[in-house]
């Protein structure tokens, strides 16, 4: 038998149960949607960043972003690969997505060096000889595209971390960003030193066993795997090291800066 103690409060009977739980979610419900409202309404009106090296974001937005690159790059590891196939999966017809900044047809890669930036003064120049002297890695992995398509390529090349240990320019590297463009400068991409020291980045003048073609990016282009497309810079001119984010032609159009994988 069931003793109800008097002094206690009554139970509940199971349809007052029902609709105290009812009260409770739709509570619930109105102040997250009342939230939502305020929450969206003040991003809302909050004001535009300052067109820089990045744009076209609400500051708070922005500041949410970067601290989210922040997260990113603490959390990134060099002992991390991206996934690779075999030769025989490569494509053979490799797509080509704009060209801003390329050098046309008529250009003579004998005319080309590359300049590192080692200090304000300081330029070293470099020729593809000199770079194709160095060890050679090759790469086959998949290509991808932030407009959403991506492709299993093969490139070739020196890897960003043989060249900078063979110039003996580990010292720029205790700087916080690489930024590549170029040689007209119309282009720039902008890298946290660490993707751009990751193990997989290639500095690359072969597509398929072959030199690349201008389209993509001859006589020297960067393959970032652990990036989006928008990163891996097509025809390099010029290396800087900054503690500053480096200019970076789509982060000043809006998209993400990080741009990682
Ligand atoms: N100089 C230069 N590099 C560039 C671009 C560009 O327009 N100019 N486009 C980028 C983008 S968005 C992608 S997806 C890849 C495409 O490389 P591909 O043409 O060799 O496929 O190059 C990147 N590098
Ligand atoms: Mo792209």
């Amino acid at each position: 038998m069931e003793i109800i103690d008097p002094e206690n409060k009554k139970e509940l009977t199971v349809d007052q149960k029902i609709k105290r739980r009812t009260f409770f979610s739709f509570a619930t419900f109105f102040a997250m949607s009342a939230a939502t409202y305020e929450g969206w309404n003040w991003l809302y009106s909050a004001p535009d960043e300052a067109n820089g090296i990045t744009a076209g974001s609400r500051k708070p937005l922005r500041a949410a972003m970067n601290k989210t690159e922040l997260f990113f790059r603490r959390f990134f590891s060099d002992n991390h690969l991206v996934k690779t196939y075999p030769k025989s999966m490569a494509a053979r017809n490799v797509r080509i997505n704009s060209n801003i900044g390329n050098e046309d047809e008529n250009f003579n890669p004998e005319n080309w060096q590359l300049s590192v930036v080692k200090s304000k003064g300081e330029v070293l120049k470099i020729n593809l000889e000199a770079l194709k002297a160095l060890p050679k890695t090759e790469i086959v992995f998949d290509f991808k595209c932030v407009e959403g398509w991506d492709q299993i390529q093969h490139w070739a090349g020196v890897r960003f971390l043989d060249f900078i240990k063979h110039y003996k320019l580990d010292d720029l590297t205790s700087m916080q960003y690489v930024g590549l463009e170029t040689p007209n400068g119309e282009y720039q991409v902008g890298l946290d030193i660490e993707s751009a020291l990751h193990p997989q980045t290639i500095l690359a003048y072969e597509m398929n066993d072959a030199p690349l073609q201008t389209a993509h990016g001859a006589p020297l282009r960067l393959i970032i795997p652990v990036k989006y497309g928008i990163k891996n810079l097509k025809c390099i001119g010029k290396i800087t090291f900054s503690n500053q984010r480096p200019r970076d032609y789509w982060a000043e159009r809006g998209y993400d800066y990080y741009s990682g994988l």
